[in-house]
């Protein structure tokens, strides 16, 4: 059979659903196998949003997502949403068309070397030079994104290859004798956490996105029990336990909140688990944790000891190092710590003005009460950080948002993605005004296949999280952060789309609005006008240790 044939045939038997992706000359043969599978095609308006949708898709599921785009443009297009989910470590697969193999070097039509622009921000990518490494290559393909510290993998499709005569003969086994991830944890330093865990007076547990990519958050919540701990997550984090569990403290780091900052400051032994302790997550690196002993649980050994010096690190799989971990733990109660604590959480909770304007983070608010099982997707700025703060996630895989490249135009595409993957769930994109003109197009897409996302707007007319540094910052000095929009109707653009759009000017009208989108059985745009100089509090400024966080009088 054609090459094309027999990718789509491989690609059904790793029982690949559903793909994402743009057509062109170059991949046009592998479209063509596919007008005959059963696998569904979602023509996105833009290759950048096929990407985030395969991640959004991925991240939803635990599933590996799939994407296609032609050489060129198209393969360019794919970039920005490649290194979006490497930086999350994110499992997709992007197969991209390439001119045929005569032509390559050759600055022929639509050529661009994608293997090599890619290099840095895929987990591994193949050129497809000999027709009968095909099967193989997007079996390891699979196997590379979904294993270990999952991740991005793209396959680069020569045309002539697409075309060429293959044998369907598709490997059942791999041979990858440079890649064998570590799963189980070492014995010994198991053992050496829990003893410094069971000696602890101040325990904390520091959860990241590797805790949902192992889906170990039920052993992580036994793990906070059994020791008792308080649980940070970093943004990523988020969902490693239910929010709304007494030992959840939220997320912490640059917009966390106080009394999560100053637990993990005061720490004496941070249990770090599936983090990479970014720069967002610490603050000033030199005082993070300062009275901490740190043990370190990663499958990444390349992550150990990057950012932040550890006493205990343990390589492995949280899923079955925590399993592990907890067999030596008895519960022991903390009184002081937890006094501390809990003093804390009363004195500094989260909180914001409310005046006669739409406050941000009351829609956000509304949102949880009357969706609390939403799949929620972000934007990036303000209303990412908003979205952290206020909307209390109760499961993994529930929050998806761009945290490491923090890609402007990822939740919409993102919450696409999603929806597709889980049609009878409620998915929402909060969004700011910047964000959702990065990736708008693709509203045809949500009502060509009836993918009925419902998109939250914090339309406050600015580059909102530009625009607060700049206020708090930079004097004032408003450089190119106002987009002076006023006269832009969203709910006119939604219907010009053939969605429902709707605009909000009033906080006595947030609740009927949102109640009202999310019955209807359609993509819908809500433009919630709120106040437009409302920031994000409280604030850990760049370079600044945890605890010398800034916060507004309310
Ligand atoms: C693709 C991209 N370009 C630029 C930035 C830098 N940036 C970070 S937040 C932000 C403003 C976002 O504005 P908006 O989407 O309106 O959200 P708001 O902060 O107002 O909630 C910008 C420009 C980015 N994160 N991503």
């Amino acid at each position: 059979m054609r090459g094309a044939d027999a990718i789509v045939k491989a690609l059904e038997k790793e029982g690949v659903k559903h793909i994402f992706g743009i057509p062109g000359g170059a991949i046009i043969e592998v479209y063509d196998a596919l007008f005959d599978s059963e696998i569904r095609h979602i023509l996105t308006r833009h290759e950048q949003a096929a990407v985030h949708a395969a991640d959004g898709y991925a991240r939803a599921t635990g599933r590996t997502g799939v994407a296609f785009a032609t050489s060129g443009p198209g393969a360019t297009n794919t970039v920005t949403g490649i290194a979006t989910a490497y930086m999350d470590s994110s499992p997709i697969v992007v197969m991209t068309g390439q001119v045929a193999r005569s032509l390559i070097g050759n600055d022929a039509f639509q050529e661009a070397d994608i293997t090599g622009i890619t290099m840095p921000i895929t987990k591994h990518n193949y050129l497809v030079t000999d027709e009968n490494d095909l099967l193989r290559i997007v079996k390891e393909a699979f196997h590379i994104a979904s294993t270990g510290r999952p991740g991005p993998v793209l396959i680069d499709l020569p045309k002539d290859v697409t075309v060429a005569e293959v044998e369907f003969d598709y490997p059942d086994k791999i041979e990858l004798p440079g890649y064998k991830p570590k799963y189980a944890g070492h014995p010994r330093q198991i053992k050496k956490a829990a003893e410094l865990i069971t000696k602890a007076e101040r325990p904390v547990i520091l959860a990241g996105g590797g805790v949902v990519l192992s889906n170990a958050s039920e052993e992580l919540t036994k793990l906070a029990e059994t020791i008792p701990a308080y649980v940070a997550t970093s943004l990523m984090g988020k969902g490693a336990i239910p929010e709304t569990h007494p030992l959840s403290l939220g997320f912490v780091g640059m917009h966390g909140s106080k009394y999560a900052n100053y637990a993990v400051q005061e720490a004496d032994v941070l249990i770090a688990v599936g983090i990479r302790f970014s720069d967002r997550t610490t603050g000033r690196v030199s005082d993070f944790a300062p009275n901490a002993k740190i043990i370190h649980i990663d499958i990444d050994p390349a992550e150990i000891g990057k950012n932040v010096d550890v006493d205990v690190p343990i390589v492995g799989d949280a899923k079955l190092v925590l399993r592990e971990l907890i067999k030596h733990i008895t519960y022991r109660k903390r009184k002081e710590w937890e006094e501390k604590v809990e003093g804390w959480r009363k004195a500094y909770p989260l909180r914001y003005r409310q005046d006669e304007k739409i406050k941000p983070q009351y829609v956000i608010e509304k949102i949880w009460e009357l969706a609390p099982d939403a799949i929620i997707t972000t934007e990036v700025g303000q209303n990412q950080m908003w979205a952290a703060q206020y909307f209390k996630v109760n499961r993994p895989r529930q929050f998806i948002t761009s945290g490491g490249l923090g890609t402007m135009g990822f939740g919409f595409p993102a919450a696409m993605g999603a929806k597709t993957a889980f049609p009878d769930k409620q998915v929402v994109d909060i969004a700011g005004d910047g964000s959702f003109l990065m990736n708008i197009q693709e509203l045809a897409t949500c009502v060509d296949y009836g993918i009925n996302v419902k998109v939250v707007i914090l339309n406050n007319m600015f580059l909102g999280m530009v625009r607060q540094w700049q206020e708090l910052f930079y004097d004032e000095r408003y450089s190119a952060t106002c987009l002076r929009c006023k006269e832009m109707s969203f709910e006119k653009i939604a219907e010009g789309f053939g969605a429902v759009g709707m605009t909000v000017e009033k906080p006595s009208e947030v609740e009927d609005a949102l109640k009202e989108a999310f019955e209807i059985d359609a993509p819908v745009v809500i433009d919630f006008r709120v106040d437009r100089l409302e920031n994000v509090y409280p604030m850990v400024p760049a370079g600044a240790a945890l605890h010398e966080v800034i916060d507004e009088e309310v």
